[in-house]
């Protein structure tokens, strides 16, 4: 007869949100194995199975609040003479799982018997080396860290898909799946940096220490990956928008009363969808597999926003089927939204091509980092009057630097000069058209 399992002794919580739940119905599990686990806002626990058994009935699911003694699944116990078969059968695949990525002396057993579906650079893996100071650090449950450890993954490399940036199972064996195909930071055909020294910085003057945002973190993460996994380049153009910027100033006093800030930032928005449709390949993502590229017919747009906290990257989404002025009024939302903390994760996901503009600020060029999966990003510096040749002598012409960085493997260099081409021509043309 099935008997329910609670939530023991849990220390000081009243109540505690359920982050991962690790076991299904008809799952067997073994004393002690974990069966969710809860987060707090000082830890995170796992609720281990008093006994073995076969997991019945869940009574509980993501995100739920639990406390002492609340029911959290059903468990039939197991027959102790049959309870060694599952153990082995766990232990066996453990073993297989860490094949791999602790790469035996000799190769396995199935790898020697079919060395044609080796991948390339299986051979020559070390033993991954773990850095604690940063496995420490990662944001994951206890039984992430144990599979993590057991595989010798990383944890300070592997990016967090969970909620809060949390790395999850899947994310570890995501890991562990791109080091295979791909070869990776754990491989010796990938990259191997030395580990950051501990610095003691005070001991050449004052200093104080503060903690990077959540935002930082997150974004540091990300586009630390971006930066080492995607070969880049960046095409520089100068693009003129005298006659541009002369037709936005025009209508500025008149959308400002409508309390809408008509930017040059809204006339680039326009141009990159009007550059998405001319270079469809510039509108594309890899797949997981690196072997196929997804082509969308939508048109949203990445607006990255220096907040407080760090860079967020809010999407104008069908910007295709809105108007100039239209997109101009949710830039101004979504940037207020963005500085207030009030973007849900939804109003940053699915962008297209994203547009990173210090113009605001100043500089004259810059290199972006693709934001994948993304295979290209529009930076935009500071615009100043240039002396331009016109064939018999110099005009005064407003020149905005446009900086196009690429995913190399998607875009060639070609059509990485052709897009910024187009995109200058689009600025310099008649400006109601971008309307
Ligand atoms: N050249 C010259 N002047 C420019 C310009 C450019 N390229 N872009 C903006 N300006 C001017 C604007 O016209 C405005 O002037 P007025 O106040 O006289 O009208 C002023 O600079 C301030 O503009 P803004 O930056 O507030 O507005 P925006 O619409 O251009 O940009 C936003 C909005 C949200 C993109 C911007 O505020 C921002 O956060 N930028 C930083 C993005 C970032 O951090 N990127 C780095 C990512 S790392 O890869």
């Amino acid at each position: 007869m099935a008997i329910e399992i609670l939530v023991p002794d849990i220390g000081d919580f009243d109540s505690v949100e359920v982050i991962e739940v690790l076991v299904a119905v008809g799952d067997t599990v073994q004393a002690e194995d974990s069966l969710i686990s809860v987060e707090s806002d000082k830890a995170a626990m796992e609720i281990p199975a008093p006994q073995a058994g076969v997991i019945t009935e869940l009574k509980v699911a993501l995100g739920d609040q639990v406390a002492e003694g609340s029911l959290i699944m059903m468990l039939e116990p197991a027959d102790t003479n049959q309870a060694d078969a599952p153990a082995a059968e766990v232990a066996a695949e453990t073993a297989a799982a860490s094949t791999p990525a602790v790469a035996p002396a000799k190769p396995a057993a199935a790898a020697q018997a079919a060395p044609q579906q080796a991948p390339r650079r299986a051979a020559p893996m070390a033993p991954a080396t773990i850095d604690e100071t940063s496995f420490a650090k990662a944001y994951a449950s206890p039984s992430v860290r144990k599979f993590a450890r057991e595989l010798g993954v990383n944890l300070g490399s592997v990016t967090g898909g969970g909620r809060k940036g949390r790395i999850t199972l899947e994310d570890v064996k995501a890991f562990v799946k791109n080091v295979m195909i791909h070869g990776g930071p754990a491989t010796s055909g990938g990259l191997e940096v030395a580990p950051m020294p501990e610095i003691d910085f005070g001991k050449w003057g004052e200093v104080e220490s503060k903690k990077l945002t959540k935002i930082n973190k997150l974004t540091g993460k990300f586009l630390h990956r971006n930066w080492v996994t995607i070969p880049h380049v960046t095409q520089f153009d100068d693009s003129d928008i005298t006659e541009l910027e002369a037709f936005r100033k025009a209508m500025v006093p008149e959308y400002k009363e409508q309390g809408i800030r008509i930017t040059m930032l809204a006339f680039l928005v326009k141009a990159v969808v009007a550059g998405l449709k001319a270079f469809p390949r510039f509108n594309t993502s890899l797949d997981a597999s690196g072997e196929n590229l997804i082509y969308k017919s939508y048109y949203n747009i990445g607006i990255a926003v220096d907040t407080p906290d760090g860079l967020v990257v809010p999407v104008i989404r069908d910007a295709d089927k809105k108007s100039l002025v239209e997109i101009a009024a949710e830039m101004g939302e979504i940037s207020i939204k963005a500085r207030d903390k009030k973007l849900k994760p939804a109003d940053m996901q699915g962008g297209c091509l994203t547009i990173s503009s210090l113009g605001g600020i100043g500089g004259t060029k810059f290199t972006p980092i693709v934001n994948a999966p993304e295979v290209a990003i529009l930076g935009v510096s500071r615009a100043k009057i240039q002396a331009v040749w016109n064939g018999e002598g110099f005009d005064p012409k407003l020149m905005l630097p446009l900086a196009l960085s690429y995913d190399h493997r998607v875009i060639d260099g070609a059509d990485g000069a052709r897009f910024t081409t187009f995109l200058s021509s689009v600025l310099a043309g008649a400006p109601e058209e971008l309307l």
